[in-house]
């Protein structure tokens, strides 16, 4: 097999997390154009999945009298509370119709446990359990890691974080990304975060200039 340095990692591309879904990120449909353009530069294109149980811990309606967008705490974690969403096998949790997904060469599945989030594409909130994603960029040969999708504040970010310590050469694509943006800014401190962090932020034309 041949060893593949780079490699593209598309977070969480579910309809749920586009307009019309039930935890909608605003302009999120606006980042599948950009995910399809960078597979195109691309020989290694991986993907993650939010994938929850009915009754996951993460919604709301799982924590009578919490309302979506509280903050509570489960184990000792923040937990923040949202719509239900990217329920397992329903059309909520399917990619996004547009994003081209024959490249793709290995889908990881995430938050499957139904007592534990997981915003990072490697590792559950609690750091229990990998999804297998790092393993096998390793195998792989990868040792770059360029990473776009929903939701930069989320799941980007906890992804980018878990790459970095991993220890992978991270790059985020920020037009790549849109943020939940719960608090208003907080897509854009955190992009700010992950510089500070050893993250490389880009624009997507930096990587697909060259072959145009
Ligand atoms: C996400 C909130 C809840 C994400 C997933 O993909 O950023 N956000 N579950
Ligand atoms: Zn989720």
């Amino acid at each position: 097999m041949k060893a593949c340095k780079k490699a593209l990692l598309l977070v969480d591309l579910q309809n749920d997390f586009c307009p019309g879904g039930s935890l909608a990120v605003p302009e999120g449909d606006a980042v599948v154009p950009v995910a399809n353009q960078l597979q195109e530069v691309f020989a290694l294109v991986v993907a993650s999945k939010d994938w929850h149980p009915r009754g996951h811990i993460s919604f709301a309606s799982s924590h009578p009298g919490h309302s979506i967008g509280e903050v509570t705490e489960v184990h000792h974690l923040a937990q923040e509370l949202w719509p239900d969403h990217c329920i397992q096998e329903s059309r909520g949790a399917e990619f996004h119709p547009q994003l081209r997904t024959e490249k793709i060469q290995k889908v990881v599945y995430k938050g499957s446990d139904p007592a534990i989030d997981s915003y990072s594409a490697f590792f559950d909130n609690e750091h229990q359990r990998s999804t297998g994603l790092g393993e096998y960029l390793l195998v792989q040969g990868v040792e770059d890691v360029y990473i776009m999708g929903l939701a930069t504040d989320y799941c980007v970010k906890y992804s980018c974080q878990d790459a970095v310590k991993l220890g992978f050469k991270v790059y985020v694509i920020e037009d790549g990304c849109r943020g939940v943006n719960l608090k208003p800014g907080d897509a854009v401190r955190t992009l700010a975060e992950m510089r500070a962090e050893g993250v490389q932020v880009l624009k997507s034309a930096d990587l697909v200039k060259s072959s145009g």
